[in-house]
C-alpha cells in the first residue's frame, strides 16, 4: 500500500485526501488550521460539497486517512495549498513555498511530490524544483516531480475529480509517468502526459476561456440594455448555430478561480494580453454596472428612499462561498450609497457584515428587486408573486432566470425593460 502526505486539505486537498485513501492508499492529510485538524479527527465535519462530509468522516474512522499538523515520511507528496492574489494581482506563492520547505526533512530517493495548486507557469522548475533541491535528491532521478491541475467545479467536485479528465506535466517522461499511475488509482477520464510548465499554463488557460467568454457575455448584455432587447433572448437564439456558444451575463465573475487565475497569465506576459487584460476589466466592471442599472431605475421611477431587495450574495448559484461575490459587491456599493438594502440568501448562515433578511421579509414592501445569484431556491419563485408583495414594481434580473423568451415587439422605455422580460401577469 502506498502512503500520501498531501499538504492544504482545503477544498482540493481534503476531496482528493479522501479519495486517494478510497483507493487503497495511507493519506496523511497535513493543514495548519489547527481547528479543521481537531474538527477532522473528531469526526466532524460539515461540507455543502455534496458527499464530502460523508466520506471524509468515515475515512478517518477507517484510519486510512489520518489528518495532521506536520508532514511526515511518505511515497507520494501532494501540495494542494492556495494561492492567493497579491494587491498587485500576482501570485502569493507563500504558501507553495512553505509547503515544499515543510517536506524537505521527510523526502528519501525514489519519492515523487506533485503540485496542484494553481501557479504561474515556470513555478514547478524555477521555484520548487530549487527548494526540492536542498533535500540533497537528484531532481528526476532520485527525486521525481510533476504538476497536474485540478479542474474540478466547487458544488460537484467528488463526481469532477473522477470524472473529469487531467493533465499531467512531469519535470521529466519519468515523474509524469508516475504522477499519471497516482492519478490513475481514482481517475475515469483521460490522463495526458506533458512537460511542467504546459500543464501550468493549461490550467490558467482553462479558467482565462471562461474569463474571456462571460466577458463577451457581459459586453453583450450592455449594448442589448442600450438597444432596449432581450439579451437572454438574443443569446438563446445565437446559440441555435451549431457553433456557436455564448455563455451567460451576470453581475460579474466570482470566486477563487476564474476571477483570478487570468491574472497569472498577465503576470508572465504583461505585454502580450490585450484581450485576457480587457476581459478582466470588462467582468470587473459589472458590479459598478448593475448598480447604476439599479439606480437609474429608481430615479427614473421617482421612488425617494427606495428599499431595495438583493437576492443572493454568493459567487455563484448552490454554493455559500463568498469570495471575490460580484453580488456582495453590488450590495456594498448599494449601502455605501445610503440606499436601504434587504439582502437574502438561502446558503449563508453565519454572516455579520449586514443583516441578512429572509426573502420573504427582504421583499415585503421592497420598492426595487434585485436578482443577484440564480440559486434553484429562486428558479423556482414566479416574479409576479414576490411583485404582489412589493410596494413597487422594479425587477432587475441580473441573471436571466424569469426572462422571457418571448420577442417584445414594442420600444420601451428604459426603465421598462426590466419588465418586459418578465412574463406578462
Ligand atoms: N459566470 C457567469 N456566466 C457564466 C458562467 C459563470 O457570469 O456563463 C460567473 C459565475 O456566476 C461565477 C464565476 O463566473 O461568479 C465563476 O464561476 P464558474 O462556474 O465559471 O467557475 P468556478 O470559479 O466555480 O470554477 C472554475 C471552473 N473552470 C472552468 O470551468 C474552466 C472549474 O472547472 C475549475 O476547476 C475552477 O474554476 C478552479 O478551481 O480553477
Amino acid at each position: 500500500m502506498k502512503k500520501v502526505c498531501l499538504i492544504g486539505l482545503g477544498c482540493i486537498g481534503l476531496p482528493t485526501a479522501c479519495i486517494l485513501s478510497s483507493k487503497g492508499f495511507k493519506v496523511v492529510g497535513v493543514d495548519t488550521n489547527q481547528k479543521l485538524v481537531e474538527e477532522l479527527n473528531q469526526v466532524n465535519i460539515d461540507s455543502l460539497e455534496t458527499g464530502l462530509a460523508g466520506l471524509a468522516n468515515s475515512a478517518i474512522e477507517s484510519g486510512s486517512f489520518i489528518p495532521r499538523l506536520s508532514p511526515e515520511e511518505a511515497d507520494v507528496f501532494m501540495i494542494c495549498v492556495p494561492t492567493p492574489p497579491t494587491d498587485e494581482n500576482k501570485a502569493d506563492l507563500t504558501y507553495v513555498k512553505d509547503a515544499a520547505k515543510s517536506i524537505l526533512p521527510y523526502l528519501r530517493k525514489g519519492n515523487l511530490v506533485i503540485l496542484e495548486s494553481t501557479v504561474p507557469p515556470g513555478t514547478t522548475e524555477e521555484i520548487l524544483k530549487p527548494i526540492l533541491e536542498k533535500s540533497g535528491l537528484k531532481l528526476g532521478n532520485e527525486l521525481h516531480l510533476a504538476y497536474c491541475p485540478e479542474r474540478v467545479l466547487p458544488g460537484n467536485i467528488l463526481k469532477e475529480l473522477v470524472e473529469n479528465d487531467r493533465i499531467v506535466g512531469g519535470i521529466n517522461a519519468e515523474s509524469a509517468r508516475l504522477a499519471k499511475e497516482v492519478y490513475g488509482s481514482f481517475v475515469e477520464g483521460e490522463i495526458y502526459l506533458t512537460d511542467a510548465t504546459t500543464a501550468e499554463m493549461v490550467k490558467l488557460v482553462e479558467n482565462s476561456f471562461r474569463d474571456v467568454n462571460i466577458a463577451f457575455a457581459n459586453e453583450l448584455s450592455g449594448v442589448c440594455d442600450k438597444l432596449n432587447l432581450n439579451v437572454w433572448q438574443v443569446i438563446e437564439l445565437a446559440n441555435k448555430h451549431p457553433r456557436v456558444s455564448i455563455l451567460e451575463p451576470g453581475p460579474g465573475v466570482g470566486g477563487h478561480c476564474v476571477a483570478v487565475d487570468p491574472f497569472f497569465i498577465i503576470e508572465k506576459a504583461p505585454h502580450e494580453v490585450n484581450l485576457i487584460k480587457t476581459a478582466r476589466c470588462v467582468n470587473d466592471s459589472m458590479p459598478d454596472y448593475i448598480v447604476e442599472k439599479v439606480e437609474r431605475a429608481v430615479r427614473q421611477a421617482q421612488i425617494k428612499n427606495p428599499i431595495i431587495a438583493c437576492l443572493g450574495i454568493t459567487y455563484k448559484a448552490g454554493t455559500g462561498d463568498l469570495r471575490e461575490s460580484p453580488a456582495l459587491k453590488v450590495i456594498r456599493r448599494l449601502r455605501e450609497k445610503g440606499y436601504i438594502v434587504r439582502a437574502c440568501d438561502p446558503y449563508i448562515k453565519d454572516f455579520t457584515e449586514f443583516p441578512l433578511f429572509s426573502l420573504k421579509e427582504a421583499v415585503r414592501g421592497a420598492d426595487c428587486l434585485v436578482l443577484l445569484v440564480d440559486h434553484k431556491e429562486f428558479k423556482k419563485i414566479n416574479p409576479h408573486e414576490l411583485l404582489k408583495k412589493m410596494r413597487g414594481s422594479l425587477i432587475i434580473d441580473t441573471r436571466g432566470i424569469w426572462a422571457s423568451n418571448e420577442p417584445t415587439y414594442h420600444k420601451s422605455l428604459e426603465d421598462k425593460r426590466h419588465l418586459s422580460s418578465l412574463p406578462s401577469r
